[in-house]
């Protein structure tokens, strides 16, 4: 059987030590992972934490990737290069500072509810750490909530800043 390539959306997050060195760095070893090209990255974004606010402004980044790899598959590689970060966290802080956070938000328009994924990212819809950037390199993007862009007109995006490069 031949697996199509399936369009992928990542969010990649982080805000302790060398952050911009990790995501881009990260960003490097999703595009040597066999069976995954990223074919579009966003700017970087300077963001306000949300949900737990007594921490570092975060890094937030979004990257699109061509894929053939099952989700599952997705989601252990991306483990994998968080583990390899060394994704330090406070597990009495689950929104709480870490060195990196990779998180799948969709894969085409794939619904998933098992225990281990859940797609679309039921948080992304409200999030515009995650949105911000991910418009900028896909602005026709779709949400089951509505349009990204749509989306981002409801929300408080003061707190995201691009970072020039
Ligand atoms: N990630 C979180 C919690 N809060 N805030 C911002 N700005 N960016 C993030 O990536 C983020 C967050 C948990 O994953
Ligand atoms: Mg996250
Ligand atoms: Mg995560």
């Amino acid at each position: 059987m031949i697996n199509l390539p399936q369009k992928c959306i990542f969010s990649i997050g982080s805000n302790q030590g060398d952050s911009l060195a990790t995501i881009t760095a990260t960003i490097k070893e999703l595009e040597q992972t066999p069976g995954l090209d990223v074919d579009a990255v966003s700017s970087f974004y300077r963001t306000k934490p949300v949900g737990d606010e007594n921490q570092p402004d975060f890094l937030n980044v979004a990257v699109r990737v061509q894929s053939t790899l099952t989700p599952l598959t997705l989601l252990r590689r991306t483990q994998a290069i968080e583990k390899k970060h060394g994704r330090l966290r406070d597990p009495s802080r689950p929104k709480g500072p870490r060195t990196l956070d990779i998180d799948l938000i969709v894969i085409d328009d794939l619904e998933s509810h098992s225990a281990e994924l859940t797609l679309p990212h039921p948080a992304a819809h409200l999030r515009g750490f995650v949105l911000v950037p991910w418009a900028e390199i896909e602005p026709e993007a779709l949400l089951p909530q509505g349009r990204i862009i749509d989306l981002i007109n409801q929300l408080d995006v003061r707190g995201i800043e691009r970072v020039p490069r």
